[in-house]
C-alpha cells in the first residue's frame, strides 16, 4: 500500500519531519533552496514562490535560513496547504 494513499494530510510532526529531512547539508538549518525541495516534496505546484513566503513568514531574524526556533512557524504556514508527501 502507497503512504500516499493511506494519508491525505499530513500532521505537524510530519511536515516538521519532512523539513528536518530536507536540511540537506546538515548545518541544522533550512536555506531557501533547502526549503524549494522540501516543498517540491509536498507536492506543492510552486515551490519556490511557496518557499519564497514561507521564508518570509517564518524567517524571524531575518538571516535567510530557517532554523529550528523557527521552524513551528514555518510548519503554521506550510500547513495553510493541503500536502500529501510525493517523495
Ligand atoms: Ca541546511
Ligand atoms: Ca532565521
Amino acid at each position: 500500500m502507497s503512504r500516499a494513499a493511506t494519508r491525505l494530510q499530513l500532521s505537524r510532526e510530519d511536515i516538521k519531519e519532512i523539513f528536518r529531512e530536507h536540511d540537506i547539508d546538515g548545518d541544522g538549518r533550512l536555506s531557501m533552496n533547502e526549503m524549494v525541495k522540501a516543498f517540491g516534496c509536498f507536492g506543492s505546484i510552486l515551490p519556490f514562490y511557496k518557499a519564497h513566503y514561507g521564508m518570509a513568514h517564518a524567517d524571524e531574524n531575518g538571516d535567510g535560513f530557517i532554523e529550528e526556533e523557527e521552524l513551528d512557524k514555518l510548519v503554521d504556514y506550510a500547513q495553510k496547504f493541503q500536502h500529501k508527501r510525493k517523495c
